[in-house]
């Protein structure tokens, strides 16, 4: 049975929780690790994942973190005829997504999360969450052409890269900002609501 270490809030073991729900895989939440609950300094955890960060997994004997690689082995493993395009072009196409979403969209949005959701009003930084979501939109535009083709990231089905835009996309669409009209990620957004495993692990209160 495959372990999920890492709290509920976290974005990252958000999309891997999400994941192991879209391909139907028995498995087991230990979300005491992590924010609050500490525990990811102790040598335990270190032992597993020697960045103090969540998610971990344990498939059996197997141990990894990256939450973007984590969802790579489970669709490679378990999601050939779902989640893990096998042709190698149409994989590279919904990988594209993947590396984007961390390397560009997580930064430019974070901040405006980080600081609506995680920082006290009278400590708020106007100009960070104005620059923040000035940045994310620009960049929203450009998910939003690429939904407007088919309705998911790559072809015409939920693959991995559609998976890891869960979180940021949820948490975009309930901050308290102005956002621009981006009708094919806003149907992608309403469409995933849908989703028993998107609604129970990744449509929750912000925190
Ligand atoms: N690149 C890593 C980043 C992991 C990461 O930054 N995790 C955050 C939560 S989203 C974390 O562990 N923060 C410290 C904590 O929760 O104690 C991944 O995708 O797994």
């Amino acid at each position: 049975m495959i372990r999920v270490l890492g709290r509920s809030s976290s974005s990252n073991v958000q999309k891997v929780l999400w994941c192991l729900g879209e391909l139907n895989i028995d498995f087991e939440h230990e979300p005491e690790y992590g924010g609050t609950f500490g525990r990811t300094k102790e040598p335990d955890y270190v032992s597993l994942n020697p960045n103090s960060l969540v998610p971990t997994i344990i498939d059996d004997d197997f141990v990894l973190w990256e939450s973007h690689t984590i969802i790579r082995y489970l669709g490679a493993t378990y999601g050939q005829d779902t989640l893990w395009p096998t042709a190698p072009r149409a994989r590279a196409l919904s990988e594209k997504w993947m590396d984007w979403n961390q390397s560009r969209l997580d930064n430019a949005y974070f901040p405006a999360f980080y600081e609506l959701i995680r920082t006290p009003p009278v400590d708020r930084n106007k100009s960070t969450i104005e620059n923040a979501v000035k940045t994310t939109s620009k960049l929203l535009i450009i998910l939003d052409n690429a939904l407007s083709e088919t309705g998911f990231v790559s072809g015409e089905r939920l693959t991995i890269g559609d998976i890891v835009f869960g979180p940021t996309l949820h948490r975009w669409f309930n901050l308290n900002i102005e956002r621009p009209a981006l009708p094919a990620v806003t149907e992608w957004y309403q469409s995933m609501l849908q989703r028993p495993s998107y609604a129970k692990h990744v449509a929750v209160e912000l925190s």
